[in-house]
């Protein structure tokens, strides 16, 4: 009998159900999918495409206190940035030395922490897949067993040290195999910073004014992200991060010519553009009276200038509200 190639997901949220569900219904039949959170949910799951199809899955459920018997041959931490340390510390105690790990959250916070920390390989993953949990209608709670893949995108996983090539190009297979396009890529520190600078330009702002992504466009928020976008490219350019369509050939030096401010506004334009219907998370969260991800988004843009000694007053500005607000306990001060 084939050996299960057991995933263990930790942190069962919309992406982690999202991961969880694809490779349960889409990879091959000997894998295996356990979903670990603070409760065990039901087994039964059903993932709604971005299409309205409905696909049932089935998938083993657990908690720290019961977990398998078998070991995973990996483990997906898909916590939020803000609790994935702890999270890791909770869980490592009962991973056999050696288990391939992989770290799907947003910004630049725990990523180098805990590639030092695990035993064993470290993988990081950068997605543009958007999921949300459905809302119970009785309740508008969020649901126990459905999940939404609202919009498709791309996976990107590779490891800070670039070692493991080839642990990631098998991940990158299987996701792409059950519906989640994936590649493994050399220089995913890179492609960290990318998706963090486009997320410092979009979520704060949106969090703040509480408004959709596609509002951003319109006054008098357009110019607000603009000199977001330029605080951002000089920090990013300082800290050897390259603008995005950096590549040698010419219409890239083009870009470099400016700093790559102007790779760097094409890019979060268009993923305002892209995304114009959604809420970003970070709004989510300040809507849900959750902490938000400020700490691994905005708070690595803020130590890199500080090292580099550059001001960035507009991003200092958002990161204070969105602490005030956390300290004041507040779901509604926007
Ligand atoms: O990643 C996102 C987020 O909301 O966190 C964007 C790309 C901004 C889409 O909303």
């Amino acid at each position: 009998m084939t050996r299960p190639d057991a995933h263990w997901i930790l942190g069962p949220g919309a992406l982690g159900r999202l991961i969880g569900l694809r490779l349960a219904s889409g990879a091959a039949p000997s894998t295996r999918v356990t979903l670990i959170g603070r409760r065990r949910l039901p087994s039964e799951q059903t993932l709604v495409s971005p299409r309205g199809e409905t696909l049932c899955a089935r998938v083993d459920a657990a908690t720290l206190e019961t977990l398998p018997a078998m070991s995973p041959a990996m483990v997906h931490l898909t916590t939020k940035a803000y609790v994935a340390e702890a999270a890791h510390a909770a869980l490592a105690p009962h991973l056999p030395a050696g288990t391939p790990l992989v770290l799907w959250q947003n910004g630049f916070g725990c990523q180098p922490r805990l590639s030092q920390r695990h035993d064993g390989p470290v993988l990081c993953a950068t997605t543009t897949e958007g999921a949300y949990l459905e809302d119970n209608l009785e309740d508008k709670v969020a649901s126990d067993t459905r999940v939404v893949h609202a919009g498709r995108g791309e996976t990107l996983i590779g490891a800070l040290n670039g070692r493991h090539v080839e642990i990631a190009g098998e991940l990158a297979t299987k996701l792409t195999a059950a519906g989640l396009p994936a590649r493994a890529v050399t220089d995913i520190r890179q492609r960290l910073w990318q998706k963090l600078a486009v997320n410092a330009a979009i979520n704060p702002r949106a969090a703040r004014f509480g408004i959709r992504n596609g509002q951003l466009r319109d006054r008098p928020f357009r110019p607000m992200v603009e000199s977001i976008i330029a605080e951002v490219a000089e920090i990013l350019a300082a800290e050897g991060i390259d603008p995005p369509g950096a590549g040698g050939n010419e219409r890239a030096e083009e870009s470099q010519k400016d700093g790559g401010l102007e790779g760097w506004r094409t890019l979060v334009w268009r993923v305002v553009e892209g995304t114009a219907g959604n809420r970003a998370s970070m709004l989510q969260d300040v809507m849900a009276g959750r902490p938000t991800e400020h700490d691994a988004i905005l708070g690595p843009l803020l130590a890199a200038a500080q090292a580099h000694t550059l001001t960035a007053p507009r991003l200092a500005e958002l990161a204070n509200w969105l602490q005030a607000r956390e300290l004041a306990g507040s779901a509604d001060s926007c």
